[in-house]
């Protein structure tokens, strides 16, 4: 019988094969695909969060975890579709302009899409414009940008001017490395966060579902 607290776990320890497994096995004893994706994955990933923040788990631990979550929900992804569930929030994220790095971004939008949101990658080096489309195109809620560099940080500010003058009604959300809350105070970004884990709490504050 299908067991979605195994299937947490295989997610937790980021066990790609056992978890697409027990995702395809839930599906043909007929398990709501809602329930196998909110205490299965979900409820998984939500602990790989947990973890993250409380330095029990790494980088490296993440990024298996989101690894084994992604395969799974390639299997699920139409029948949530067919079966009307929807995200719990649509999120732009990228890196800002002139700014390469994406490793932080990336597990930040694993971590996103972990936690049911739907998550639309803008990659590098995005221009505050393409921020601005994506969001329109997507209708997304919150528009997450990160940076690596204290050269690329005033990136940000474009992006936040840019929304207000455009009448964007997106929140916007800050973070990386040299990335502060009292930073997105002074650009008056909507809010800030240190960390993957964090971003997806701050995500859902904005969208209100925290
Ligand atoms: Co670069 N680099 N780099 N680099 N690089 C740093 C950032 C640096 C601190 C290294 C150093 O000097 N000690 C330094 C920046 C100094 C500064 O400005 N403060 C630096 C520099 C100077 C440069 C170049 C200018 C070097 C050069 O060419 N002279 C150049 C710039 C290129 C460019 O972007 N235009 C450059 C290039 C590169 C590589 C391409 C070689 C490579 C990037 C590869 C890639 O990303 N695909 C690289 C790397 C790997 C690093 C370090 C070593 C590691 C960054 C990383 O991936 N960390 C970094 C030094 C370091 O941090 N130790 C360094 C792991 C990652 C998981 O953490 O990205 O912080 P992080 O993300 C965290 C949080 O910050 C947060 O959540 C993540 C997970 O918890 N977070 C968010 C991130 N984004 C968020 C968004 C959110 C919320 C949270 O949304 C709301």
């Amino acid at each position: 019988m299908a067991d979605l607290k195994a299937l947490a776990e295989s997610i937790i320890k980021g066990k790609r094969d056992d978890a697409v497994k027990m995702v395809k096995q839930a599906l043909e004893e007929k398990v709501p695909v809602g329930d196998i994706l909110n205490k299965g994955l979900i409820a998984g990933m939500n602990e790989v969060g947990r973890r993250f923040k409380a330095q029990e788990f790494y980088v490296p631990e993440v990024l298996i975890a989101a690894r084994a979550m992604k395969s799974s929900m390639e299997v699920l992804q139409p029948l949530l579709v067919k079966a009307g569930i929807k995200p719990v929030g649509t999120i732009v994220v990228g890196t800002v302009k002139g700014d390469l790095h994406d490793i932080g971004k990336n597990l930040v939008a694993m971590m996103l899409q972990g936690a049911g949101f739907d998550v639309k990658d803008a990659g590098i080096d995005v221009e505050p414009a393409k921020f601005a489309e994506e969001v329109k195109k997507s209708g997304a809620q919150v528009c997450a940008l990160s940076a690596l560099l204290t050269t690329t940080m005033p990136r940000m500010a474009d992006v936040v001017k840019l929304f207000k003058a455009e009448g964007v009604s997106a929140k916007i959300m800050i973070g990386g490395a040299p990335v502060t809350q009292s930073y997105a105070d002074e650009i008056g970004a909507d809010g800030y966060a240190p960390d993957a884990a964090s971003a997806v709490d701050k995500a859902r504050q904005l969208v209100g579902i925290a």
